[in-house]
């Protein structure tokens, strides 16, 4: 992995509803704090969440803000391997599982990939990002979009608790 000369400021969603999800949710923030190159600077309140677009029990989410030096691909990777030592499987698309990780936000930058599109693209429709997100800094801006807060209101009806 090289380096990069300045950190930046990412956000990771953290998702689950299989199996003990609170307990998964912390542990991967644990895991979160061990990456190389890259600082826990902080992380919301747990929230319980309605499955939006999706099946099966409540979720348990948070967001974390990383300080990192990882480029955003080996950030995506290193992600994904936190997943798999969590027992992730994909048996279809927005399986319940026992714990997702996404790339939210790298900085001020807008990616484009296959493999990787930041900000994530739904992250202004779903309150389970939105909420803790803006817990986290309520000021923050979303590259191409702008304050995160504008989006808000149009996901107050989305069920949501602080745990
Ligand atoms: N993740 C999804 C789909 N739906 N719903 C909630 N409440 N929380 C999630 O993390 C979530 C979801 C796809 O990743
Ligand atoms: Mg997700
Ligand atoms: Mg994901």
């Amino acid at each position: 992995m090289t380096a990069q000369p300045t950190p930046v400021l990412a956000y990771i969603g953290l998702g689950a509803n299989l199996g003990d999800a609170r307990s998964q949710v912390l542990g991967a923030l644990a895991q979160l704090q061990t990456l190389p190159q890259t600082r826990l600077r902080a992380q919301s309140s747990l929230f319980r969440s309605a499955p939006v677009d999706a099946g099966g029990d409540d979720y348990v989410n948070a967001v974390a803000q990383l300080e990192t030096r990882l480029p955003a691909a080996d950030l995506l990777l290193a992600l994904q391997a936190i997943e798999h030592d969590f027992g992730r499987q994909r048996p279809y698309r927005n399986a319940p599982r026992t714990l997702d990780l996404d790339l939210l936000l790298y900085g001020e930058q807008e990616i484009a990939g296959a493999a990787l599109q930041v900000p994530h693209p739904r992250i202004t429709e779903r309150a389970f990002v939105l909420i803790p997100l803006l817990e986290i800094d309520p000021l923050i801006l979303i590259p191409g979009r702008g304050a995160a807060h504008q989006f808000a209101p149009a996901v107050a009806g989305q069920r949501i608790q602080r745990i």
